[in-house]
């Protein structure tokens, strides 16, 4: 989107007057499309003054990126691998069945194997992943940039958001981002990970990676993209599991 100056200057005004502010920052940000989803609450005004803030003062800003020297030896993956009967037969298969599925408001609905998305050009990446919980690792991350995928697909203009999720199994989760965070050069389906095929502790076969978001936004185990126009028909209307757990939906870092 396209905002001027005079409106920036606006909303960066009001987000610097305090909480006297919050309620300007709010209205404005209602105005020019950069409510999160997740306004309603009692964190609501905050949340929109993070994540106005944020789009209009560094919609185009990169996640850092780090030399492979300081790859950790030791990444830590958060939680076990999917029990599910589901994962195990198609981890027993290797992978071999696993698709991702991207739907919702593309011109074309499209499937595509691990195969196919490993003929794309190939994106990568050394970046951290940061848990909100306070640890994080840095690691090489290699994968498809998304916005490769939905121009595939042709996304409809009316789109704001990007939904994705895992398998349908019992640990199934889901989150979401806006179209500016997906168009992000640094937005991956990633399935490598340091040389190697992405293992299952870290989301293999295919995670997304949102790099300058929290942790929780790098969904592992991904198998469905939904474009949309409104979040209210996903969940509890959040469009993401971690933001019904309490986490924002916006996790920009
Ligand atoms: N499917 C799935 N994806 C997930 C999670 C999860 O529990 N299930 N945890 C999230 C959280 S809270 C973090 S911090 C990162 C952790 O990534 P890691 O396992 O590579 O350390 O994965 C995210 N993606
Ligand atoms: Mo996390």
């Amino acid at each position: 989107m396209r905002v001027s100056r005079r409106k920036l200057i606006g909303v960066a005004a009001a987000t610097t007057a305090g909480v006297a502010g919050l309620a300007v920052a709010d209205r404005l940000a209602a105005k020019y499309g950069l409510q999160p989803p997740d306004a309603g609450g009692i964190y609501g005004p905050g949340a929109t003054l993070t994540y106005a803030a944020q789009r209009l003062l560094s919609a185009g800003s990169m996640a850092r990126e780090f030399p492979r020297q300081k790859i950790s030896r030791m990444p830590y993956p958060n939680g076990k691998a999917p029990q599910d009967e589901v994962f195990q037969t198609h981890a027993g298969n290797g992978f071999k069945e696993w698709n991702l599925e991207v739907g919702g408001m593309v011109l074309r609905p499209l499937k595509f194997s691990l195969a196919d998305l490993k003929g794309f050009p190939v994106s990568e990446q050394v970046t951290q992943l940061a848990c909100e919980e306070g640890w994080s690792y840095i690691a090489e991350w290699s994968g498809v940039a998304l916005s490769h995928v939905l121009n595939l697909a042709g996304v409809m203009p009316e789109a704001r958001y990007v939904v994705y999720a895992t398998l349908p199994m019992k640990s199934f989760t889901f989150d979401s981002i806006d179209i500016a965070e997906a168009l992000h050069p640094q937005t991956l389906i990633s399935y490598g990970m340091n040389g190697q095929e992405l293992p299952i502790a870290f989301g293999g076969p295919l995670r997304m990676r949102v790099p300058r978001q929290l942790g929780y936004k790098s969904v592992k185990y991904l198998s469905r993209l939904t474009v949309t126009d409104s979040l209210k028909g996903f969940g509890k209307g959040l469009g993401s599991m971690d933001a019904e757990y309490g986490y924002s939906w916006y996790a920009g870092i």
